[in-house]
């Protein structure tokens, strides 16, 4: 083999004892010329060292020590702002397998694609070498990964996020198998930008983005897309999940894994502090984003947290919404596309202190420019500077499961809460979840999509099987936990949320648990059980009956409508929609028309 022609000195070379990786990692810097490599070891001397380099290159600038200790402040490049959907595959051989709910190319035509846009892409840049492992590092349920690349904004960024470095590069050489990730910013030319999977080769490329999800690919595209798949084969769920514990005043500690779809609500849901009328409650935070799901030996649905940080949404967060985040990013934080104050404390709409003097872009700060700090605007922390961070989180054999929590942004139709009947009916209900977009992704803002199970940006194969692989479960078990859906988010004629949210979801955590535990009686209808309204505990809040009444009931007529559209989505996957899922819309759609059940 002929020597590589890039050079490597000036850095301290790791290098690795399993011949695939060093091979690969070979092949990798032919193709893009980087100018030097350097793997990853994840330590704090690296990290401080690519902090000062970034500092240098204006790739970060430091915040206001007094207040903000150890914060970074990074701008993205105005165009390279948020997940980008249309632009990010799934390239399995057969189209039909990756399915109506994701962008399909041919493996061939993607790799072709892909190796003309990495060829030379790193000349003049450094290589990272990042070896991570998704979830605590002795547990038999994580998986690693190898991201490559040329982004150092996207090593310090995987530093806290995953577990990375030493140990997880020995669990990759013992275990011989991890999931490539191939990463480099090219020149942020939106033309020139594709985020593509190739679940068989359980592998991914990145290019020309360097935001989130598009670029630190141990999150959405391993740790959703391509484990999603790996899931489907090996028996267990990969899902856009906060996973939480609540513990309440006599000791006895729920989990629950709540899936809701980008920026609506799992980052402040998961590290709630509960509301002044319920003292002795206290909530852990387990994760904030992706829970992997396993039934363990004696049948029981237990999650970890394939993550060890969190990137997430900065606007809203303040001392009364989420006290735990705003302390959190006082500290270690990097924050990217937030405003700035004139002395150089991060600034964000909502933020409810100080006031912005230079907007996300870096201008001085103008109104009529729209928002100071961009709506899709993130933090970088780590899970343990959370002060409700749970040990646990670290537990190799994760937490049992007692609720599995959907729910979306609906200003109408959906109740506050509702229970599914059975695990059939819960599969349909997350089947048939929907949200108003939001500006996590490129695109309109706002507007009703599908989004099952808030899987619909990442589930990395055909929605119709993953149905069938959700409704398989109950061949394996009898412990499965109960399913309910959740909606934090109605509105008033003026465009008023009349639910007070955040801390005071508990309150419906409470309801779900208590039913959980048989505790509490519910009123049975069409859609699933909705609480009786003087079973949402209101006490010191300012809600008045009507209201809560309008939280807890539902209308038969637009429910009847939204049974028709989810029929016509769930005929949209042809003969790969489960039978059981029609039932349920018939069975649904034939009672609502009924009048003998309680409204
Ligand atoms: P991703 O990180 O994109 O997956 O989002 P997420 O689901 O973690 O969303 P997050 O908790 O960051 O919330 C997104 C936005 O919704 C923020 O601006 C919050 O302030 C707001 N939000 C969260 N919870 C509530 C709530 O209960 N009520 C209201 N009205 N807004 C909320
Ligand atoms: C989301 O969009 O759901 C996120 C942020 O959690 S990102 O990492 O960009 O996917
Ligand atoms: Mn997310």
């Amino acid at each position: 083999m002929p020597p590589p022609r890039f050079p490597t000195s000036g850095i301290r070379i790791m290098t690795t004892k399993l011949p695939a990786l060093k091979e690969w990692v070979d092949q990798i810097a032919e193709l893009t010329q980087p100018d030097s490599v350097h793997w990853c070891n994840g330590g704090s001397a690296e990290y401080h060292r690519l902090i000062a380099e970034m500092i240098e290159t204006g790739t970060l600038s430091a915040l206001n020590d007094n207040g903000y200790p150890n914060c970074y402040l990074h701008l993205s490049n105005p165009n390279d702002v948020a997940r980008v959907e249309h632009l990010t595959f799934v390239c399995t051989p057969e189209q039909e397998d990756a399915g109506p709910n994701n962008n399909w190319m041919s493996p061939d035509e993607a790799h072709a694609k892909m190796d003309a846009l990495f060829d030379g892409a790193m000349r003049g840049r450094t290589m990272y070498v990042i070896p991570y492992c998704m979830g605590p590092i002795d547990s038999p349920y994580s998986r690693c990964g190898v991201e490559i690349t040329d982004s150092p904004y996207v090593v310090i960024n995987m530093e806290m996020m995953t577990r990375m470095g030493g140990d997880a590069l020995a669990r990759i050489e013992r275990e011989g198998t991890f999931v490539k990730g191939l990463h480099s910013t090219g020149d942020l030319d939106p033309e020139r930008r594709f985020i593509v999977h190739f679940p068989e080769e359980l592998s991914i490329q990145s290019f020309g983005s360097g935001y989130g999800g598009n670029a630190l690919l141990g999150k959405k595209c391993h740790a959703l897309r391509i484990a999603s798949h790996q899931a489907r084969t090996e028996g267990w769920l990969a899902e856009h999940m906060l996973l939480m514990g609540i513990e309440s005043p006599d000791g006895e500690t729920h989990y629950i894994a709540c899936a809701f779809p980008s920026a609506c609500g799992k980052t402040n849901l998961a590290m709630l502090i509960p509301p002044h009328s319920m003292p002795g409650w206290k909530i852990w935070t387990l994760g904030d984003d992706i829970a992997w799901l396993h039934l363990d030996e004696d049948g029981v649905l237990r999650a970890i947290n394939p993550e060890s940080g969190y990137f997430g949404v900065v606007p809203g967060t303040n001392e009364k919404t989420n006290k735990n985040a705003f302390d959190m990013i006082h500290h270690n934080t990097i924050f990217t596309n937030v405003a700035r104050t004139a002395d150089n404390k991060p600034w964000w709409e909502g933020k409810k202190i100080g006031e912005p003097a230079y907007d996300w872009q870096g201008r001085e700060y103008d109104a009529a420019n729209g928002p100071a700090a961009h709506p899709n605007s993130r933090f970088t922390a780590a899970a343990t500077n959370n002060p409700s961070y749970s040990k646990l989180a670290d537990a190799p054999e994760g937490v049992p499961i007692s609720a599995i929590v959907f729910g979306g942004r609906r200003k109408e139709l959906a109740p506050l809460v509702y229970e599914a009947k059975d695990w059939q009916h819960g599969v349909f209900v997350g089947a048939s979840v929907a949200s108003e977009t939001t500006a996590a992704m490129v695109g309109e803002v706002g507007v009703v999509r599908r989004d099952p199970m808030a899987m619909k940006p990442f589930c990395g194969y055909n929605f119709g099987d993953y149905w069938s692989h959700w409704l398989s479960f109950p061949k394996r078990t009898s412990k499965l936990p109960g399913i309910f859906h959740v909606n934090w988010f109605r509105q008033d004629e003026d465009g008023k949320f009349i639910w007070p949210g955040f801390g005071e979801n508990l309150r419906v955590l409470r309801w779900i648990i208590d039913r959980v535990e048989g505790r509490v009686e519910a009123r049975e209808t069409p859609i699933g059980f909705l609480p009786n309204a003087e079973d949402i505990d209101t006490s010191e809040l300012d809600i008045d009956a009507a209201t809560i009444r309008k939280l807890t009931t539902i209308n038969p007529v637009t429910w009847a409508e939204e049974m028709d559209a989810i029929g016509e989505y769930l005929e949209t996957f042809g003969d790969r929609t489960p039978q059981a899922l029609l039932d349920e819309q018939q069975r649904i759609k034939s009672e609502l028309d009924a009048v003998d059940w309680p409204r």
